[in-house]
């Protein structure tokens, strides 16, 4: 397990490895004992069952007390890591996260939203948790923080993160058909980075950009055969490839195209018209009249986010 990324993850860690140790220990104990009593007390050694013991308070007292011990202990670890999570930081920056069948919307204090969780380093964000339909559950692993989101019952969930970088956030409650679709995740910037992005309107930053292509790309199952991470699958990952030169195959015959805006655009609407050399024409179908031009744009921007293959 990593080491996690918010204030929370050592009291979670600490109550998680504890009491699973205690478990393992407790485990091999019980198991090695039963083994060995069941050599012990064998029938063929003991042809009779000895039936005069009545009790033995001394043994009671021990298995009772020495279980409480430990019982205790785990509540006491247990109670250590979640109070915190309870106690909102008055300063705490609020956000109001919505859910619903299949997306998350965050938004900020001054009537920003993204549907990527975007968070400054080392500061205590507060979520008012609202869900507009079925019930769902929040969860950055991350963070170790989860909290269901339940129509009709406002929630809240706070955390500061001190790592930066980009962690996973799913739903963690199966909503239905594209209960995966939730999955987004939340980005720790420095806090010079998140004034400027919280100022700047939305969709207009790279950061807004990327999440919005992305979502089409999801929203379209594109994924299903197009990776993100240069992964092959049925067809060529869109990693690297931006501003690069590819050899396509148009009406039967090779030639070279760069990949660009115009480019995507052609793939989108007729993907059998430039095939690149290697992959199997016909397997994709044409997307007119079900991704805009303007999604198409905002695709080529998630692209170009994934580096271009020159560098
Ligand atoms: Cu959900």
């Amino acid at each position: 397990m990593n080491s996690g990324a918010s204030t929370f993850a050592g009291g979670v860690d600490t109550a998680f490895y504890l009491i699973l140790g205690a478990s393992v220990v407790i485990l091999v104990g019980i198991t090695a004992v039963m083994v060995y009593f069941l050599f012990k007390y064998n029938k063929k050694r003991h042809p009779k069952a000895d039936t005069s013991i009545t009790g033995n308070n001394k043994l009671e007292i021990i298995w009772t007390v020495i279980p409480t011990i430990i019982v205790m202990i785990m509540f006491y670890y247990g109670w250590a890591g979640f109070s915190p999570m309870r106690n909102v930081p008055k300063d705490a920056i609020a956000v109001k996260a919505v859910a619903r069948m299949w997306s998350w919307t965050f938004e900020y204090p001054n009537g920003k939203k993204s549907d990527k969780l975007i968070v400054p380093f080392n500061k205590p964000v507060k979520l008012d948790l609202t869900s507009v339909d079925v019930i769902h559950s929040l969860y950055v692993p991350a963070f170790r923080i989860k909290e269901d989101v339940v129509p009709g019952r406002n929630n809240m969930m706070w955390f500061a993160a001190n790592k930066l970088g980009s962690y996973d956030l799913f739903c963690a409650e199966y909503c239905g058909l594209r209960h995966s679709y939730m999955f987004t995740t939340v980005e720790v910037v420095d806090d010079a980075a998140w004034q400027e992005w919280i100022k700047t309107p939305e969709g207009e930053s790279d950061l807004d950009k990327v999440a919005v292509g992305f979502n089409v790309i999801k929203m379209n199952g594109c994924v299903a055969c197009h990776s993100s991470d240069g992964t092959k699958l049925v067809s060529n990952s869109f990693k690297g490839i931006w501003g690069k030169t590819h050899k396509v195959v148009t009406d039967g015959k090779e030639r070279d195209i760069v990949v660009d805006a115009e480019y995507i655009k052609k793939s989108v609407y007729e993907p059998n018209a430039d095939v690149v050399v290697g992959y199997n024409p016909g397997l994709m179908s044409s997307y007119k009249g079900q991704i805009t031009e303007e999604e198409i744009s905002q695709i080529a921007e998630y692209i170009k986010s994934l580096g271009d293959g020159e560098k």
